[in-house]
């Protein structure tokens, strides 16, 4: 029989898809490498080696035409004053593009080009965020409390780069300043040049 179209819900208060066909759990031991404060890092993950985000995907064929879509789930914390994130990545494709529609919290996503363009959005429920084809982008869940969730919808060929931003980081990162999130350079940042 062939392929039929399909609905799924996203209900509060926890906007879980009702269907999904993998669940991806990043840990603290993760994401070695991608927090400023690698110290910090280390400790957490021996004392308790926390959730930081989980992805809920509803997968469809690796092909341009279709749309694979998920909810990403980023909960609140830190690591030293650095707020939990994603990893990040470009897309392996990068003419693809994506949409985010945040459900749930507040938050930033912090998206740059290789060439060292950078650009930061805050989040907050209902707003769409479209990332342009091209620009590598991370979630960052800036709420103290509260998860951060997104609807995400992208092209099925899209793929991900992580090498990319596991080699060179993202330009600018998100720190606690004063109870207040600020967006400050990322030491670790490589440039294109130096790359
Ligand atoms: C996929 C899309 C999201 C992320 C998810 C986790 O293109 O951007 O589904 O995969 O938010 O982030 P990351 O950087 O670990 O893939
Ligand atoms: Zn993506």
């Amino acid at each position: 029989m062939s392929e039929r179209p399909f609905t799924y819900d996203i209900k509060p208060p926890d906007f879980l898809p009702s269907r999904s066909d993998n669940h991806l759990v990043r840990r603290l031991s993760d994401m070695k490498g991608h927090f400023a404060d690698a110290g910090a890092l280390e400790m957490m993950v021996t004392e308790a080696d926390k959730d930081v985000y989980e992805v809920y995907e509803i997968s469809r064929p690796a092909v341009a035409g279709e749309l694979r879509q998920g909810i990403s789930v980023v909960h609140p914390g830190r690591v030293g004053d650095e707020y939990f994130m994603t990893k990040g990545h470009y897309h392996l494709v990068m003419d693809d593009a994506e949409i985010y529609y945040c459900l749930k919290g507040r938050g930033l996503m912090v998206m740059q080009t290789p060439e060292g363009e950078w650009a930061v959005e805050p989040l907050q429920p209902h707003r769409v965020l479209y990332v342009l084809p091209r620009w590598g982008h991370r979630l960052v869940n800036t709420d103290a409390h509260e998860d951060l969730v997104a609807f995400v919808a992208y092209a099925g060929d899209a793929g991900h780069d992580y090498d990319t931003i596991e080699r060179c980081g993202f330009r600018k990162i998100v720190v606690e300043r004063g109870g207040l999130p600020e967006i400050v350079d990322n030491p670790r940042w490589i440039a294109a040049k130096e790359r």
